[in-house]
């Protein structure tokens, strides 16, 4: 397996995410990186490198232009309206909802922020642009090595996360998708049929709304009931795609305490419909968040099952990336993590 290492990354580090009305610490920090690079050094999975720069056509094959064009100056005009907002994090305060105009782009910095976002818990810092694009690079790296046969799999170790971001917003911790940029390159590569297998703990409605139309990727999510689950407004059962794209999406939303026998059934649902589909090529948006641990979500899985769960990956059969999205137990992500990829294999 090729690993695909991010060195930027600790750029993007916020301070603050907005919680039941107060401001508390980010649980999206560089640390959990760190643990994970860590747990890779202890047992190597395989051969660790750098990405090459990052391939401006296909990121915006993914992203609007003005979404692009907005994160890339966001953080100068966040300090151009006040010198001291270079010690703050840039949070937004307000969304245009139902009946809004969403085509306008209003000249207000915040009204803009509002525009290309879902959520305040997502913090944009001096370094977000740099560090979510090196993430971003990381996971075309990883496919454009596994398009060209030069390994049948590889890992990205992308921070910030990518599955929440859509064509033109973000939120959940996310700017850029990393996962979709894989299954784009995966395509661009060759593959005709590509399958996104989204295992984190929360709906990757991101990768779901830039494929939802498109025939050619399939998107299946196993997550937390939207019901009463971030991020609430999407990752429903009756979601299957539209246009091209009709029965091309899958969704299986399981309860709050889901334990890993359920868990593991569901999952083979979602590989049933990889292989029903006819993919040639696979991305696994790999969130740890799953653990019993985890201090924001609500699955009882274990560290151990996290071999098994990378063993039901390997049953595909099919050349595979890995993004690596959420798990906010910091200490043990590095572990569960790497647990998946040893169950792997190579
Ligand atoms: C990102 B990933 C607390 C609510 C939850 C967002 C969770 C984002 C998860 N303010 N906040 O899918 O792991
Ligand atoms: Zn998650």
């Amino acid at each position: 397996m090729l690993i695909v290492h991010n060195t930027l990354h600790r750029q993007h580090a916020g301070r603050h995410e907005m919680f039941r009305g107060r401001l508390v610490p980010c649980h999206e920090s560089p640390d959990r990186l760190d643990h994970l690079l860590a747990e890779l050094h202890k047992r190597p999975v395989g051969t660790i490198t750098e990405p090459g720069p990052l391939d401006e056509a296909l990121l915006a094959r993914i992203h609007s232009p003005r979404y692009l064009q907005f994160l890339a100056g966001a953080w100068d005009e966040w300090v151009a309206l006040d010198p001291a907002n270079a010690e703050l994090d840039a949070l937004p305060s307000v969304w245009p909802v139902r009946g809004f105009r969403a085509d306008v782009l209003p000249a207000n910095f915040a009204a803009r922020m509002g525009l290309f976002s879902f959520d305040a818990g997502t913090p944009l810092t001096a370094g977000s642009w740099t560090a979510a694009r090196q993430g971003a690079a990381c996971a075309v790296a990883a496919a454009q090595a596994v398009a060209s046969g030069s390994t049948r799999s590889a890992f990205a170790l992308t921070r910030p996360p990518g599955h929440h971001a859509g064509a033109d917003f973000f939120g959940g911790y996310c700017f850029l998708n990393n996962a979709a940029l894989a299954a784009q390159a995966l395509r661009d590569g060759g593959f005709e049929r590509v399958a996104v297998l989204d295992v984190d703990y929360h709906h990757g409605n991101g990768t779901q709304s830039i494929f939802y139309a498109r025939g050619d990727v399939l998107t299946v999510s196993l997550h937390g009931d939207p019901s009463t689950e971030y991020p609430f407004y999407l990752g429903y059962a009756d979601e299957r795609g539209e246009g091209e794209g009709a029965g091309c999406n899958l969704n299986l939303p399981l309860p709050r305490g889901t334990g890993f026998a359920d868990w593991r059934a569901a999952l083979g649902r979602g590989l049933d419909e990889v292989k029903r589909f006819g993919a040639q090529a696979l991305v696994v948006p790999l969130g740890v968040d799953t653990f019993e641990g985890d201090p924001i979500s609500a699955f009882t899985l274990r560290s151990a099952d996290y071999f098994d769960i990378g063993r039901d990956l390997a049953s595909a059969g099919l050349p595979t990336v890995f993004t690596f999205e959420g798990g906010y137990a910091v200490a043990e992500v590095g572990i569960n993590a790497v647990n998946v990829l040893e169950g792997f294999g190579s």
